[in-house]
């Protein structure tokens, strides 16, 4: 197939022709955010798709039917594309979003709304996202490895740098009303984390609820709901998976010592204001 998406920029933020409007990013800018309003912040390859399934979850108080019969995309859009109808939706308004700081709606920077960041280790992303890049093929295909990663570590990828956006989201983080997670810490303890963001969304779930949320929400489970595994995605390659293993640690399988140390220093460089400690194995 040919080419038909392209990157471009938009307040220092890389996105895709054809299915980001320019006229709707800055128009969400003055979105009008309700307090009972809830976002799940993700660099692309995150968690995104577990937290819709979580959000959807928690809301339902733990039904399974909640997430059996409308797609994730459905149930919990992303903010930032058209066909979210953000506006119109009714309360309690879920939804994830990708963006960067700088573009997310103002009013969330009046500590309007809760937003949950999910923060996962970066090697891991990167690994993520070369996957899916080679697997929806309207998204360009890496030309290997080493030219995808040489992009990534210069935030010349969707929604452009990993740095830059954990960096100005971490920094700003006093004008939110704001939890950060991360991947692994869901990944080691998916109830405890559940229980957290519970705490934080002000909703209690009785311990038998708790634990549908927890069982709807395993990559197990979300692997075989059609609903949930985006099995359905357009122009994808039949070989690959969007669920496709969900585990941490897989970046030592596909980077060279050489690579990693690289990663590594400009890590090291670009992380100095970000204390957050990343589990980069899986433990
Ligand atoms: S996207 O395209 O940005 O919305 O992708 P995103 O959903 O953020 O990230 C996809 C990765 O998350 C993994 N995933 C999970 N891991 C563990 N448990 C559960 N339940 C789960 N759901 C999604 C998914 O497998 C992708 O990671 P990789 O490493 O590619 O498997």
């Amino acid at each position: 197939m040919s080419k038909s998406y392209e990157l471009y920029q938009y307040k220092g933020c890389n996105f895709i022709s054809n299915i980001h409007v320019i006229e709707y990013l800055e128009k969400m800018d003055h979105f009008e955010i309700r307090d009972s309003d809830v976002t799940a912040v993700t660099y692309p390859k995150s968690g995104t798709v577990w937290m819709q399934q979580i959000l959807s979850l928690i809301y339902s108080d733990g039904d399974p039917a909640a997430v059996q019969s409308k797609p994730a995309i459905e149930r919990v859009p992303w903010m930032e594309l058209p066909f979210s109808n953000f506006e119109s939706r009714p309360s309690p308004r879920l939804s994830v979003s990708h963006l960067p700081y700088q573009l997310i709606p103002k009013d969330f920077k009046k500590a309007k709304g809760k937003v949950i960041y999910v923060a996962r280790n970066p090697k891991d992303i990167f690994v993520s996202l070369y996957h899916f890049q080679n697997y929806v093929v309207v998204l360009e295909a890496p030309l290997s490895f080493e030219d995808f990663l040489e992009k990534f570590m210069d935030g010349r990828v969707i929604y452009g740098s990993w740095f830059d956006h954990i960096h100005d989201w971490y920094i700003h983080r006093d004008e939110f009303n704001i939890l950060f997670v991360t991947y692994e810490e869901m990944k080691k303890d998916l109830r405890a984390s559940i229980q957290k963001m519970c705490d934080f969304l002000g909703k209690e779930l009785d311990d038998e609820k708790l634990d549908s949320v927890v069982e709807q929400c395993t990559f197990k489970t979300m692997k075989m709901n059609p609903m949930a595994n985006y099995e359905k995605v357009d122009n994808k390659n039949p070989k690959g998976a969007f669920l496709r293993k969900g585990i941490v640690g897989d970046w030592k399988n596909h980077f060279t010592v050489a690579q990693s140390e690289m990663f590594d220093r400009v890590f090291q460089e670009r992380m100095k204001d970000v204390p957050f400690k990343f589990i980069w194995d899986n433990e």
